[in-house]
């Protein structure tokens, strides 16, 4: 155990110079340099490295014991022959003869393993280290690209002039294992000149070639939605897919007659997406944003799902409904914007004149509104995922940037004590009983246990599940009264379906709530005008 020890703390001191040891690893940029210490752990923690890096050891305690030098620099030098076998890059596809499983041989006997006097005849160091990275994803094995090129051949054989969009679904479901809705952005991607077919060989050129039969699912999708110069996607990079879903789902055919909800739902449901998935909130969203999101599953579970409600993640409908009618009830004279004083009045007046005054200035998020002092629909999208799903990360992000008045990264009790104030206020003017500050504080500090007393991280508040609390204690007063009180209905809820964000039994409650609304007015008309109004939600 102690030398399995020695052996972590040794290798930890010197990966990356070991790796720029290695030629082929020369052009490493340091920006490769900590995903490089991430592999490099990685191979590190597998059972077959440790029982190698182990094996190296013991026998080099021997020579050292039968030698008598005793100099620690031995096993680095010794070591650092592996890993110059352990990051050499992967084998191409087309050039390797073997398979992506088959372990990469260690040339035992070869030149360079002459530099140690460790390597005998007999050396245990020939046990094989299995490949376990490849840049692109691992190569495909002969049997299956010849199962799947047949199969391609197959597809293409009644088309010798190409296949056209209407009969490439095939292509994209079971060839690229991609949600049917990427059918017509695939095609495009491959037809660049507008010809209106796609040929075998340029399918090949662009999947096979590409390594895409092995690549993963993440991969794949990143791949096909993105800019061929860009290595990121934008909302716009979304588009394509959300028109295809609109055009061909058939939990959304229902809005085929309004060409404008449907534009509506498709922007909602990109800015649902890059509010939770693009972290660096810089609208480029990455490959391994997208690696470490729900998005892949939320993408399968909407092309499997008839019943797109059931897709809480990014795509239900009724999610999208809550959002978009709680924008329309705030802008009260309908000019897709809203200012500080509608704001003032979402959830029953819930929110500060402070905390209020923190978004319009922009703290926690540039206004993506052209309009001076307003907020357009983007921003309020952004406003009210926070606002409703204050247990997520980009929620405390927000409120954070908000709470943080001299953005020193710490919220002090004096920027609490700013925001505290005014609830206090309103609580007294309610003839609520008041609760102190000073209580405030204590509770907190009990609730959140930062890692400094009086000082509160963002990394504090992501480690404890009730921070939200926190946030609404200092500036939403309906929900301060309704934490305070334990109240028995929210309490409920959350037992019913522990599985369901804060977010999904929000919109759930309002979704309720905003229909049977509609029901009411629609049986007071008696007459079923109110759905010709333009503006009106088509429900
Ligand atoms: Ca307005
Ligand atoms: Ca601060």
């Amino acid at each position: 155990m102690v030398l399995q020890v020695d052996v972590v703390n040794t290798l930890n001191t010197f990966p990356i110079k070991l790796y720029s040891r290695n030629p082929k690893c020369g052009k490493l940029s340091l920006s490769h340099a900590s995903r490089l210490d991430d592999l490099f752990a990685q191979w590190l923690s597998l059972p077959d490295t440790q029982r190698l890096v182990m094996s190296l050891l013991e026998e080099a305690k021997l020579v050292n014991s039968s030698t008598a030098q005793t100099s620690p620099s031995v096993s680095a030098s010794l070591l650092s022959g592996v890993f110059k076998e352990g990051c050499t890059p992967p084998l191409s596809p087309r050039n390797s003869p073997l398979s992506p499983k088959s372990p990469m041989r260690r040339s035992g006997s070869g030149p360079s393993n002459l530099g140690s006097p460790l390597r005998k005849s007999s050396d245990p160091l020939r046990e094989v280290i299995p490949q376990f990275y490849f840049p692109d994803g691992p190569p495909a094995s002969r049997e299956m690209a010849s199962q799947c090129l047949a199969r391609i051949d197959q597809i293409f054989a009644g088309h010798p002039d190409g296949l056209p969009a209407s009969a490439f679904m095939t292509i994209t479901k079971e060839i690229c294992k991609l949600p049917s809705f990427f059918s017509s952005i695939l095609f495009r991607n491959l037809d660049v000149n507008g010809t209106g077919l796609v040929t075998r060989e340029r399918f090949i050129e662009y999947w096979v070639d590409q390594n895409m039969l092995t690549a993963d699912t993440a991969t794949r999708i990143f791949t096909v939605l993105k800019q061929p110069d860009k290595n990121y996607l934008t909302q716009e990079d979304f588009r394509p897919i959300l028109r295809e879903l609109l055009a061909t789902h058939r939990g959304l055919e229902f809005l085929h007659d309004t060409p404008e909800f449907q534009e509506r739902y498709a922007e909602t449901v990109i800015y649902r997406i890059f509010f939770y998935v693009n972290k660096a909130g810089n609208g480029q969203l990455q490959l391994r944003e997208i690696k470490r999101s729900n998005l892949i599953a939320s993408l399968q579970q909407v092309d499997e799902e008839e019943d797109i409600n059931k897709v809480l993640r990014y795509f239900s409908y009724e999610h999208f409904y809550v959002i978009y009618c709680k924008f329309w009830e705030l802008d009260s004279d309908h000019d897709f914007l809203i200012d500080k004083d509608d704001l003032l009045r979402y959830g029953n007046h819930a929110l500060t004149y402070r905390i209020v005054e923190r978004i319009f200035s922009q703290i926690p998020r540039k206004f993506s509104s052209k309009v001076e002092g307003k907020m357009g629909y983007e921003d309020f999208v952004w406003f009210i995922l926070s606002e409703e799903d204050k247990s997520s990360e980009p929620s405390l992000e927000y409120w954070f940037k908000c709470v943080d008045l001299d953005c020193d990264g710490v919220i002090t009790p004096n920027e609490m004590q700013f925001f505290y104030e005014e609830q206090l206020h309103r609580m007294e003017c309610m003839a609520q009983e008041p609760v102190l500050f000073e209580d405030i504080v204590c509770q907190m500090a009990d609730m959140i246990r930062p890692d400094k007393e009086g000082q509160l991280t963002l990394r504090d508040l992501k480690q404890c599940k009730l921070s939200g609390n926190f946030f609404n204690i200092l500036f939403n007063l309906n929900k301060f009264v309704a934490f305070e009180t334990r109240d028995p209905f929210l309490i409920r809820q959350e037992r019913e379906d522990p599985s369901l964000t804060e977010w999904d039994r929000f919109a759930h409650t309002e979704y309720i709530r905003l229909s049977m609304e509609e029901d009411g007015e629609d049986a007071s008309n008696s007459s079923a005008e109110v759905w010709d109004e333009s503006f009106e939600a088509p429900f």
